[in-house]
């Protein structure tokens, strides 16, 4: 996890919190813990509790000790950052994680055992049968029997996930090719600053230097490679997506085939995607299906240059969906394009929406 700086108050790099007619003044004693605060998830997470109105009268910003001492702002004040420790969780409700896989596995019987359900964005838990993997608009169902741990499925996997869900009622579908190209911020913020500083680098002449760890740079680039190669030649983060595609979905033996590619952009993933279904899936039929599906937005008007691109989406919610038309390699297949900001429906804004979801099932709902 990445130091929030200097001593005091950190600015939000997020828009001013919405206050609009859906707010909810927050009455209740409620509390919720976010472990990995200070980090670009955890940010979103709180940014994001506060736009939303989430029910809850106080928010527990846990972080590694490098960073406590920090604050962070809040409903029109700030929190202080904590150290996490043995007591963090003690009196939470709903613990919203935010940290790679280690400090997960170490943290999540804590909270879960002082009585907080555990919403874990790491990819820690996605691949065990019995832990739910939730996107509230796909599978929301799997939290009405309140589940205490519950994974968040990867920034490049759920809004594909949620642009085929919409589809279902169209055909079946039977086999999916996707290419992704993610942005930085997925590789959090020491990364952001390595694109920065290689784009200084590049249009001051010089060529961007490679990462800290000797990776290529992601300024002016493009890098076929995200996470660690796995034995079948494919990335991790390819294979995230297959497994958790077909895990939400409920499809195990759905084929599925994915590259994911990093790109010089700062917020927003986007992904080509190739879908084939039993039956002809029309680019009309496909706009109409996604324009009603709760969480889509289409862009769709190529002639006006209208279609999905990270500089609209970043710092929105919606998985913005376009560029439709017929596949032409096979046949029943639909081609489109998607883009959403990773850091919202990809991480933190799935992650409030299921905590929400959840408090909603419960007999206990606010
Ligand atoms: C990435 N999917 O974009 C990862 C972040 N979880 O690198």
């Amino acid at each position: 996890m990445r130091s929030a700086g200097n001593s005091g108050p950190v600015a939000s790099p997020w828009p001013r919190p919405r206050r609009d007619a859906d707010y909810r003044e927050t009455h209740v004693s409620r509390t919720v813990a976010i472990l990995g605060a200070t980090g670009q998830v955890g940010r979103s997470m709180l940014a994001i509790l506060e736009e939303r109105g989430f029910p809850c009268a106080s928010v527990r910003a846990l972080a590694s000790p490098g960073s406590a001492g920090k604050s962070l702002d809040f409903r029109g004040g700030t929190i202080p950052v904590e150290a996490i420790g043995p007591d963090s969780f003690a009196g939470c409700e709903i613990a919203l994680f935010a940290v790679k896989n280690p400090l997960a596995q170490q943290w999540s019987p804590v909270a879960r055992a002082a009585g907080a359900v555990v919403i874990d964005n790491s990819s820690a838990y996605r691949y065990v049968d019995e832990i739910p993997l939730v996107v509230p608009e796909v599978n929301g169902e799997l939290l009405d029997s309140r589940p205490t741990l519950v994974a968040n499925p990867n920034c490049s996997a759920a809004p594909v996930v949620m642009a085929l869900a919409a589809l279902r009622p169209l055909g079946r579908l039977r086999k999916l090719v996707v290419s992704t190209y993610q942005s930085v911020s997925g590789a959090g913020s020491a990364a952001l600053d390595a694109l920065e500083a290689g784009v200084v680098a590049g249009l001051g002449g010089r060529r961007p230097p490679p990462l800290a760890d000797g990776r290529p740079p992601y300024a002016f680039n493009c890098i076929p490679h995200i996470d660690r190669f796995e034995d079948n030649g494919y990335t991790r983060e390819e294979m995230k997506v297959v497994w958790e595609t077909r895990k939400i979905l409920g499809m195990p033996g759905l084929p599925v085939s994915v590259t994911a590619v990093r790109v010089p952009v700062r917020i927003g993933h986007s992904a080509s995607v190739h879908a084939y279904f039993d039956r002809p899936v029309l680019p009309e039929d496909a706009r109409e299906a996604w324009a009603a599906f709760p969480g889509i937005e289409v862009q769709d008007d190529p002639a006006t240059a209208v279609y999905p691109m990270p500089l609209d989406v970043a710092g929105r919610d919606p998985v913005v969906v376009g560029r439709a038309r017929v596949d032409l390699a096979e046949e029943n297949g639909l081609a489109f394009f998607l883009v959403s900001d990773n850091l919202r429906k990809g991480a933190a804004l799935n992650a409030v929406q299921i905590a929400e979801r959840w408090l909603g099932a419960g007999k206990n709902a606010s």
